[in-house]
């Protein structure tokens, strides 16, 4: 999507730490951590939110959930636990309208988050 941030990381036009790629997928660190180990999956297909993504139906939700998954795990924080975070809407605190999730870890996480 043209003026999309995330399709341009997606599209090499802008610079990102990626981590991971797949086919559908890609994550990579978020420019701004709030933990020691801070990175953003996304779908490389653009979707707004997470509800557009889980309405779309094929498997794609399914496939960024488990990106997720292989990030913590790959950043050896599987194991202490971690949070994966989708902020969806601007209610929730969403500013990039490509949907990612968050993926959180490397310091104890606290309970509510804001
Ligand atoms: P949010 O859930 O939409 O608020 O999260 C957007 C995230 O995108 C936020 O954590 C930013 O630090 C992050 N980000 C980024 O990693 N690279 C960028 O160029 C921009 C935002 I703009």
């Amino acid at each position: 999507m043209i003026d999309c941030l995330f399709c341009k990381i997606v599209a090499r036009d802008i610079p990102a730490q990626i981590v991971y790629e797949s086919e559908r997928t890609i994550a990579f660190r978020d420019i701004n951590p709030q933990a020691p180990m801070h990175v953003l999956v996304i779908p490389k297909v653009h979707y707004a939110n997470a509800a557009e993504l889980a309405e779309a139906d094929d498997g794609l939700a399914d496939e960024v959930f488990t990106t997720a998954h292989k990030i913590a795990v790959q950043e050896g924080v599987a194991e202490a636990g971690y949070r994966v975070v989708f902020n969806t809407g601007p209610g929730a605190g969403q500013t990039v309208f490509h949907v990612h999730g968050h993926v959180l870890g490397g310091r104890a996480l606290t309970w509510p988050p804001g």
